[in-house]
């Protein structure tokens, strides 16, 4: 017998989609911490968004024609003749749970442990949770492949747009509606930029979530009222000004400056840095500036007398 009021697959998928996610979030081992206590990723958004749409064929020209529409990772992985009609994107953000925020937020130099753990471990939980979501979905019986985690990903370099690759999760997550770029690139979602993403294109259908924002800048303060460029003062690097990030320098930074002796402090592969994604007025939210113009926009209009 069926448990009253379960969400099911077929029922309701999109909230069957992120009732999977978020209990993997609670539940998993991989989420906990290898320092101290609590997780890595708190409780997430989730967004999806029809795998048809203009803006991944869009994004041929804004990123690069190395970029896969979600037709083609799901053509390369599961053959042309399995191509449905409808595709979906399943983007989800894990925004990172206060411990590993504040203990980012009081350096100025290097990434603290226990971003550089989030980094390396929280990332290597999000792989899980990739899997984890095909595994689901391919018991139901649908098709369903996690880009980033499929060997047809790879890092490109580009003339134009410098370091990419051929899948970018934010991208993904802006068509499912969840955040805008900041000057920083990072995306800014209702649960601000200290976060990671990750996606999954499936042949389930499911319904798009609503766009909210009206353009791919509008989160970020700096876009918003020129004011702001805070993560600009806290890029150690200098890699963050009114033009934008310079990539070559973040990557710089992170990976030959601050990496050889931090990775062997730390025990990771991989530091990252996210000095910019931290003791900013959006890390753990949309700026309170923005989400008051949001609410006036959407307010109903009264009768002026
Ligand atoms: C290559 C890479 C890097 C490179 C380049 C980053 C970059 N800007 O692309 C380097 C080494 C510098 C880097 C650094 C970091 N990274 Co990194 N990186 C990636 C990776 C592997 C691929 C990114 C990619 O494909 N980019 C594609 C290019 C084209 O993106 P872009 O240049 O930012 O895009 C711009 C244009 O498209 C433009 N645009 C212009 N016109 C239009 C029009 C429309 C409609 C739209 C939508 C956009 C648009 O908007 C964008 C912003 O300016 C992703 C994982 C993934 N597969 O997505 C992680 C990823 C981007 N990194 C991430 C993180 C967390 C970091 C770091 C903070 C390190 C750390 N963990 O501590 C730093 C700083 C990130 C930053 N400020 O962007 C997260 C992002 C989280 C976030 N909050 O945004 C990702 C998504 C990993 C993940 N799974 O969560 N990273």
């Amino acid at each position: 017998m069926k448990a009253k009021g379960k969400i099911s697959l077929t029922n309701n998928p999109e909230k069957f989609i992120e009732g999977a996610i978020a209990k993997f979030i609670k539940e998993s081992p991989a989420n906990r911490r290898k320092v101290g206590r609590g997780k890595y990723w708190d409780k997430p958004l989730v967004g999806f968004a029809s795998g048809n749409g203009p803006l991944f064929k869009q994004y041929k020209k804004i990123i690069g024609k190395f970029h896969f529409t979600p037709a083609e990772i799901f053509t390369l992985s599961f053959g042309k003749r399995k191509l449905p009609q409808e595709l979906s994107v399943i983007s989800w953000i894990l925004p990172a749970s206060e411990g590993i925020r504040k203990s980012n937020r009081l350096e100025t130099k290097y990434p603290s442990r226990l971003w550089a753990h989030a980094r390396d471990f929280g990332e290597q939980f999000n792989v899980k949770l990739r899997d984890h979501l095909v595994e689901i979905l391919k018991k139901k019986g649908y098709q369903a492949v996690a880009p980033m985690n499929s060997p047809h990903w790879k890092r490109v370099r580009s003339p134009r747009v410098g370091f990419a690759s051929s899948w970018s999760e934010r991208h993904a997550a802006y068509v499912c509606g969840l955040g805008t770029f900041g000057l920083s690139d990072g995306l800014i979602t209702p649960k601000g930029k200290a976060m990671r993403v990750g996606s999954v294109v499936t042949d389930l259908p499911l319904k798009p979530s609503a766009k909210k924002y009206p353009n791919h800048q509008a989160n970020c303060l700096y876009f918003f009222n020129r004011s702001c460029k805070i993560c600009a003062a806290r890029c150690p690097a200098g890699a963050i000004t009114a033009k934008g990030h310079d990539k070559d320098k973040c990557y710089e930074y992170s990976y030959n400056t601050i990496g050889p002796s931090k990775r062997a402090e730390y025990g990771v592969k991989i530091t990252g840095c996210g000095l910019c994604q931290t003791k900013v007025p959006c890390e753990h939210e949309i700026p309170k500036l923005i989400q008051k113009a949001y609410k006036r926009i959407s307010a109903p209009r009264t009768h002026r007398k």
